[in-house]
Parts: C-alpha cells; structure tokens; sequence
C-alpha cells in the first residue's frame, strides 16, 4: 500500500432525508411486487408453501449488514450500474459494531459505546433495508423468506450474516459471564468484553487462565490479545513477575488451547511461543475448555477422548462459534462445516451460480478477519458484476488475511497471510519490515488507523485494505 493512499481522499457522501428515503422505498417495493408476480407466475413447478405477508424483487440481494455486506453493497452501489433500491440489505439488528476493536475495550482502551453505530446509518439511502432476519433460502427458485414471512426474491444472492456466537456449547459459561462477582469474561460480546477490563484491573493474586476452542472462530489470534494485554499490566503494577512465574508471582498465567500451536501461521507461532516462554506463560496446548465448573474449577477435554479439571481465580474464554441455522440448514450449506459451500477463488457458490459469499459466513479456507474482507469483497463485486453481465467470472481471491496481534500495550504483530499459511506482508513488500516483530507503528494502526478507516471508508465501499482508497 503507497502511503499516499492513506491520505486525504475521503469520499464525500450526500444522504437524503429520511422521509426521502422512506417515500422512494414505497413506490419502489409496489413496483418490485408487480416484478416479483410475473417471477411467480413463470413458475414451472409449485413453489414451497407459500406466507403471503408480503413480496418483492431485487436485482442484488445481500443477506447481513455486517462488515461483509455493506462493503459489499456500497462497492456495487458506487459501480454506477444499480438504480435505487435495485439492491437491498437484510439484517434484523438495530446496530453496527467494530468488532475488531473489542479487544481494545477489554484492554480499557476504547468503549464500547464508541465502536457502535445505528446500522441504518450505514446503509446508503440507495439501497433497501429489510430490518428483518433470513427464515429460510430457497435457492432453486431464487427466494429468501424473512421471519415476517416476506418473500423476497433476487437475480444474484449474497450470503454475508457472520457466525454465531454459541455461549450454550461450554456448560456453564452464560451464567459465568452474565454473574459480576465470577471472574470471567469475553472479549467476543458487545454484552462482556468491557467485563474483561474490570476483571483485568481487579485481579491481584491467583491463576488467570485464557483459553482458545476448537472449531471455527473469528480472528483466531483475539484469544492471545486479550492475554497479552493482561499480561503487560499486571507486569507493570508488580503483581506478575515473568521472571519468576512458576514461584514467588501474585498471578500465574496459562494459555489453555485446543490447538497444538499458539498461531496457524508457522512463522508468526514461531515468535509467538517464544514471547509464551519469556513472559513464563505456561502453555496447555490441546485443551479444550468444555465446562466452567463452578466459579473456580474448568474442565478441558484432550484430543484422547480425556478430560482434565483446571482451578483458576481468573478466566477469559473464548466461546464455540458456527454457522447460523438458517445457513446450515440450507442448500447453500457445506455439509462438513455448516458454512456457505462457495469457490475459494472466484467467491461463487459451487451449485447456484447467483449466489456468493465471504467473510466469516464463508467456507473459505483462511483465517476469518474485518481485514480479509477488505481483499474478498472486490473480488467478489467483481466477478458478480461479470456474471451479471453474461461474462465469466476471473478475478481471484489469493487467501488474504491478517491478525494485528497486540502483544503488549503500544506494540504490534501484524500477522498477514494468504492461503497456505504463507505470509503476504504488505510492509514487507513495501518497505522491507519483518512483520513477526511486534511494532510501535502497527500498534496505531490497529489501534487508531483501522477503526477510522473502517467507518469512513470500508463500510461505504472505497476501502480495500492493503490495496489502500478504491473508487
Ligand atoms: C485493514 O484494512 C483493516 O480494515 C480496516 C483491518 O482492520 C480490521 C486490519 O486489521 C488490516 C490488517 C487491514 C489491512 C490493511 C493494511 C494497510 C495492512
């Protein structure tokens, strides 16, 4: 990225009024049910049973208003190619978070209050909002069904809603983290990761455990930002030596991972475990926490099939994460893994040709992270764009990832990657950096630079990561 991408070029973005907007997406939804007669009409087959609550018709329908589906929309809004409301956005929360600046909140660095916005005021007026979540996808006849019982149908399908967060998969954990007087806490709520800073402040004395699941999660290196943050303030308030970590310390310290590494990524792992052994972090690799017992005991089970019961004074715990039902009960579903079955290369589904997908939703086989999405949602415009223009789809999607891993106050390990767990640095290319040493200078961007950027341009489509500004 040339720095001078990172300068000035703001988009200027006019907005109509609201009642603008509400007046244009009445005339437009009465039109788009005559369209969406004639679609039904040409049925050759009866459709699935039909709730006549409503209907309507889109060229683009994009399902989540999450980082995915609004650079996502924004960018084919911005190829000048859509007429008002030809696009519409489906997603049933009132709200737009950072989430990548959760670990920040749980460090005391930023609020949580700050990283949120309406997400209404993210979508572009342009574009209709469906305030309303996804019952059911009927891909064969190109309808998505919301919970209303709206059928809406589309040329082209964009499956974008994120992973679940799934609390109920650890016993005991929801009641953990709701209770103020447990220590234990998430950096992966809006509801805990301010819990994680309280915890952090108040822990003097006793074993801090910090675990990381198997399965699928978001941003696998989160679980060890939280950690290392911890770490760097209890070392400087007196109370963890990591000298002396194993005798005379107030805390002790345990990374309790399902994995047999610290990072999927060797080079950065490297590094990693070498900052574990200095800082006299005690490494519980494959573990995986199942259960929170009581306020003080955890239970792991081992790849062998055993389990082993852990004390601990203190917790942070990443939960079980995994597709939305309405996602892996569908035909859009890998039937391994839940996730939308699409080509890692091309974004396309791999039986509907109208549907595509990235981000977390995604069955791609990278690291899920706000930063990969800024490289898979031109790739995917792109090839949607060719599609619907009777072309082939050829822009490719090499893997791009990355992990900014906080591992201190004021520094940074800026992990990137593409498929293969091959590092793709951007300053690496750029300016000659080795990016496994942590930096004073990728520390500002993630704790600075990403969220704006994030808010002024991702979300609004002319943000592509390391690629820098896009029209
Ligand atoms: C990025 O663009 C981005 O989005 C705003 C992030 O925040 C989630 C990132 O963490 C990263 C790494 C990028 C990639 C951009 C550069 C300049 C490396």
């Amino acid at each position: 990225m040339a720095s001078r991408t990172l300068l000035g070029r703001m988009p200027v973005h006019s907005r109509g009024t609201s009642s603008s907007r509400q007046t244009m997406s009445l005339s437009l939804a009465a039109g788009a049910r005559k369209q969406q007669h004639n679609h039904r009409s040409l049925a050759t087959h009866a459709p699935h049973p039909v709730n006549t609550a409503g209907s309507a018709q889109h060229k683009v329908l994009v399902v989540g208003g999450g980082a995915a589906g609004l650079a996502v929309s924004h960018q084919l809004l911005r190829s000048g190619k859509f007429a008002p409301n030809e696009i519409a956005i489906v997603d049933p929360a009132q709200t737009h978070d950072y989430q990548p600046g959760w670990t920040l909140v749980g460090a005391g660095l930023k609020t949580k209050e700050e990283l949120r916005r309406p997400l209404r005021s993210l979508i572009d007026n342009r574009l209709q909002f469906y305030n309303d979540g996804v019952a059911t996808f009927t891909p064969q006849d190109n309808i998505v069904t919301l919970r209303n019982g709206t059928e809406v149908g589309y040329d082209q399908l964009v499956v974008v809603p994120g992973i679940e967060i799934k609390y109920n998969k650890i016993n005991g954990l929801s009641e953990a983290l709701a209770d103020p007087n447990i220590m234990v806490s998430s950096v992966y709520g809006f509801d805990t990761c301010d819990k994680v800073n309280r915890t952090t402040q108040a822990f003097r004395k006793g074993q801090a455990i910090f675990t990381q699941p198997s399965g699928m999660v978001k941003c696998a290196g989160a679980p060890q930002k939280a950690m290392w943050l911890a770490v760097d303030k209890w070392t400087r308030e007196g109370v963890y030596r990591p000298n002396d970590a194993t005798s005379s310390s107030p805390i002790k310290v345990t990374f309790a991972t399902a994995l047999p590494v610290m990072f999927g990524v060797p080079k950065y792992s490297q590094e990693l475990n070498k900052l574990r052994q200095q800082r006299g972090v005690e490494g519980l690799f494959e573990h995986d926490l199942v259960s929170i017992d009581s306020a003080n005991k955890a239970t792991f089970a081992r790849p062998d099939g055993s389990k082993v019961t852990r004390s601990f004074d203190s917790m942070h715990v990443v939960p079980k994460m995994g597709p939305f039902d309405f996602v892996a009960q569908s035909l859009l579903a890998n039937p391994g893994n839940g996730l939308v079955d699409i080509d890692e290369k091309t974004m396309r589904h791999k039986k509907f040709g109208n549907v595509w997908s990235i981000g977390d939703a995604s069955n791609l086989p990278t690291s899920k992270t706000a930063a990969a999405i800024t490289a898979q949602a031109p790739v995917l415009v792109d090839n949607m764009m060719a599609v619907m223009a009777g072309q082939e789809p050829t822009t490719v999607y090499n893997g791009y990832t990355s992990c900014p891993i906080l591992t201190e106050y004021g520094k940074v390990m800026l992990a990137e990657f593409k498929y293969g767990g091959e590092p793709f640095e951007t300053f690496g290319r750029t300016l000659g950096l080795d990016q496994s040493v942590p930096r004073r200078a990728f520390y500002y961007l993630k704790k600075d630079f990403f969220p704006w950027v994030y808010y002024k341009a991702m979300v609004k489509g002319t943000w592509a990561g390391p690629k820098g500004f896009i029209r």
